[in-house]
């Protein structure tokens, strides 16, 4: 235990007398007292009264000192920002000069993106990170970072909330048909090695989808479990798992590609998938690079390695 804020947020919603949290923390009741004026400073809600001590008032934050966090690396330098443009573009400008790992993280983006100069809608609620990596890999195999953070969002998704989630090829992670959270990997790269990459997550944790258009087809954590939940755990919960499945993908893909096509919501079915002109078929593979293998109308199995893909209706999966 580090901070008076980790040590609140352990005991959320009691009151906690300032000598408790001395006693625990080794510290003197004054540099206790310091610390939660401090974070007061940072808009932190925090009621104090003399006899009772001090409580959290709101314990969804997403403060540093507030995440769980059981990775080895991943995380170990968290950027804070109450709200910035983008903590891609940010995680970008940072990352030549920045330790792998390093997490960028904003309660609000002013300037969130999605790919090919779309933007993402970020709203106070939401978690949206960006993980800088510095993986001894070719850039062709750079999907495999989206295919890790895809796999990781879905089962913690799955695993603490009991949310059915899926992947849509390439990026987007749907609950039914609903988009609940998308990613975007950028990176700088030689012709034979990348020099870092940023895997940016978008997620609607305690959004509320309907503020957005309704052609978009959001959802949101909160909206599926009838629940604010607490963001600085899930966030704890991402990055380990993502941190488990990058440490295999460099080496290894098998199990992170079986797990990735097991969760594919678009495997089977019939889209229309745009990357450069558009093509109508049915998706009779995914391979270990990411790609997508689609049989044509025509009859032809192509390979298509990066674009945007509509599921549509008709799903026949017999002539597979
Ligand atoms: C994506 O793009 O899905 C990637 C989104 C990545 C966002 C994260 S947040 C942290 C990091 N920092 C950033 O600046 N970005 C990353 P794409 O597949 O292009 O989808 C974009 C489309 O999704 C938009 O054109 C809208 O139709 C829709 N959309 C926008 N905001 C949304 C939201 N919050 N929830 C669901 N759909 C949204």
């Amino acid at each position: 235990m580090q901070t008076a804020l980790a040590y609140l947020l352990e005991r959320a919603g009691s009151w906690v007398s300032g000598e408790e949290i001395a006693q625990a923390l080794g510290i003197s009741r004054s540099a206790v007292h310091k610390q939660v004026m401090s974070l007061r400073d940072r808009g932190i809600r925090i009621d104090a009264a003399p006899r009772k001590g001090y409580l959290l008032i709101d314990d969804d934050i997403l403060e540093p000192e507030a995440i769980s966090l059981n990775t080895s690396r991943l995380g170990r330098s968290i950027v804070f920002f109450q709200e910035l443009r983008s903590t891609n573009e940010m995680a970008m400008t940072m990352a030549a000069s920045a330790v792998e790992g390093t997490v960028v993280i904003a309660y609000v983006q002013t300037a969130g993106r999605g790919r090919l100069a779309r933007s993402w809608a970020s709203p106070s609620g939401g978690i949206w990170l960006s993980i800088i990596l510095k993986p001894d890999m070719h850039p062709a195999f750079a999907p495999r970072l989206t295919m890790a953070a895809s796999v990781a969002v879905a089962e913690s998704l799955n695993s603490i909330y009991g949310i059915e989630a899926k992947i849509k090829w390439p990026n987007d992670i749907l609950v039914g048909e609903k988009k609940i959270c998308g990613i975007l990997t950028e990176m700088q790269a030689e012709t034979d090695r990348i020099d870092f990459a940023v895997v940016g997550i978008g997620i609607n944790a305690n959004v509320d989808p309907s503020a957005f258009p309704e052609n978009w087809n959001a959802t949101s954590i909160s909206k599926e479990v009838g629940r604010r939940i607490r963001r600085s755990e899930f966030v704890g919960k991402i990055l380990l798992e993502f941190e488990q499945a990058y440490g295999m993908i460099g080496r290894d893909i098998e199990s992170v590609y079986r797990r990735w096509c097991d969760l594919s919501s678009t495997l089977g079915r019939r889209v229309r998938v745009t990357s450069g002109a558009d093509t109508t078929g049915q998706v009779v593979g995914l391979d270990r690079d990411g790609s997508l293998m689609l049989k044509t109308d025509g009859g032809d199995i192509i390979r298509i390695l990066a674009g945007d893909c509509i599921h549509l209706r008709i799903n026949d999966i017999e002539s597979l």
